[in-house]
C-alpha cells in the first residue's frame, strides 16, 4: 500500500483491504466497492479545505484502491469514472460534492445495468434450456435467474471453480432464486457440455478486440462448448470494457497465493516445489457468440463499439494509457 495509508479513512482502508483478499470480490462488486470508498473518502477527508490538497488525496485513494487487484478494469474505470467529477470542480465543497454525486450514480447505473443485461440476455434463451455457468458473476446469476423465472432455464450446471471455489457462492445464489443447481467439479465440463444448450459467464475485462478475460477455467469451459456446438454468452457491463486495449495495452492477468491451490502443510513437506496459481484467462472472441451489455447483445467483434459509441473513448483521450497506476493524476488535469 502506498504513502500516506494511515491518513486514509478506516472505512476506505477496510474496502481496499476486502477486495485485496476476496471477501469482496466479482468486478461488478469490485467496481461498486471502489465507488464507495472514493464516496467515504471524500465525506471522511479531515485535510485542510484546500482544492489542490482534496485532488491529491483524492488521487492517493484511487491508486489505493486501484492497486488492490490488477485484472478487473471495472475497478479503475469505476475509480477513473469518480475522478474525472474533480476536473470541473473550481472549490474544494465543490470538488467533494462532485465525487460523492459521481459515486453515487456509478452504484445506481452499475445496478441498473446489471437488471437490463438480465432483461436482455434472458430473451436469448430458449425455453427449457440447461446453462452452464463457471465461477460466481452477479450479472451472469442474474440473467440465469430471470430466464428460469421465464421458463426458459429448467436446470444449472454449475462448476465448483477451483482453487477458491467461488461456485459455492453462485450456488447459494441461485438457489435463493430457486433455480435448479447441480454442482460439477470442473475437469466435468467436457463430460457434461453435452445436455448444455448455453453456457453463460460473467466478465472481469473485455477488450477492444472481443477477448475475454474472467476466471481461470473460462477458456476450457468455451473451447468444450465450441466443440459441442454450444453458445457461450457473456454477461457484461460497459465499465467490464478496457479502454487501454484501444491502444494495445494487454490485461494484466492476477497471480495469487499458492496456498489457495495446495495446503501450507504440503508445501512444507515439498520444499521448492513450483505451484502456479493464475486467476484469469483469456477467452478469443471466436469462441463467444454473443457478449449482453446494457446497450444490447454484440457479437464479440463488436465491442469496440462500445469503447468508442457509448463510453466516447479516442485514442487521443487516452492519455494516461502507460502506467494507469502512476498516471492517475493527469485525469484530473
Ligand atoms: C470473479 C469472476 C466473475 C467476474 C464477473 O473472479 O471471474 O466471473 O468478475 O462477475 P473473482 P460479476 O472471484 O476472482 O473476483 O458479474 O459479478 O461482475
Amino acid at each position: 500500500m502506498g504513502d500516506g495509508e494511515m491518513s486514509f479513512p478506516q472505512k476506505v482502508l477496510q474496502i481496499a483491504n476486502d477486495i485485496k483478499t476476496m471477501k469482496i470480490r466479482g468486478a461488478g462488486k469490485i467496481a461498486r466497492s471502489a465507488a464507495e470508498a472514493m464516496k467515504e473518502a471524500a465525506l471522511d477527508y479531515s485535510g485542510e479545505a484546500d482544492l489542490v490538497a482534496f485532488k491529491k488525496y483524492m488521487v492517493n485513494v484511487a491508486k489505493l484502491l486501484v492497486s488492490t487487484r490488477p485484472t478487473a478494469v471495472s475497478l479503475p474505470n469505476a475509480v477513473i469514472y469518480v475522478l474525472k467529477s474533480l476536473r470541473e470542480a473550481t472549490s474544494f465543497n465543490e470538488a467533494r460534492n462532485n465525487v460523492v454525486t459521481y459515486a453515487d450514480a456509478f452504484i445506481r447505473n452499475s445496478y441498473e445495468a446489471v437488471r437490463r443485461i438480465s432483461e436482455i440476455g434472458a430473451k436469448r434463451i430458449k425455453e427449457g434450456s440447461i446453462v452452464l455457468t463457471h465461477c460466481h458473476s452477479t450479472t451472469a446469476v442474474e440473467v440465469i435467474a430471470r430466464a428460469y423465472r421465464e421458463g426458459r432455464v429448467i436446470k444449472v450446471y454449475n462448476t465448483e471453480t477451483r482453487p477458491f471455489l467461488q461456485g459455492r457462492i453462485t450456488f447459494a445464489h441461485l438457489r435463493k432464486y430457486g433455480v435448479p443447481v447441480v454442482q460439477i467439479p470442473d475437469s466435468a465440463v467436457r463430460y457434461i457440455m453435452n445436455e448444455v444448450d448455453y453456457v453463460v459467464v460473467g466478465a472481469d475485462t473485455v477488450t477492444s478486440n472481443g477477448a475475454v478475460v474472467n476466471k481461470i477455467g473460462t477458456s476450457q469451459v468455451a473451447l468444450a462448448a465450441k466443440e459441442s456446438r454450444v453458445r457461450v454468452y457473456v454477461a457484461a457491463e460497459s465499465y467490464k470494457f478496457s479502454p487501454l486495449t484501444l491502444v494495445g495495452e494487454l490485461v494484466k492477468i492476477e497471480f495469487r497465493d499458492p496456498e489457495e491451490v495446495v495446503s501450507r502443510e504440503w508445501l512444507s513437506k515439498h520444499p521448492g516445489v513450483q505451484v502456479l496459481n493464475p486467476v484469469f484467462d483469456v477467452t478469443p472472441p471466436e469462441y463467444i457468440d454473443a457478449i449482453i451489455t446494457e446497450y444490447g447483445i454484440l457479437p464479440p467483434q463488436a465491442a469496440i463499439l462500445i469503447l468508442i459509441d457509448k463510453l466516447g473513448w479516442t485514442l487521443d483521450s487516452i492519455k494516461y494509457s502507460e502506467n494507469i497506476l502512476e498516471n492517475l493524476e493527469r485525469i484530473i488535469e
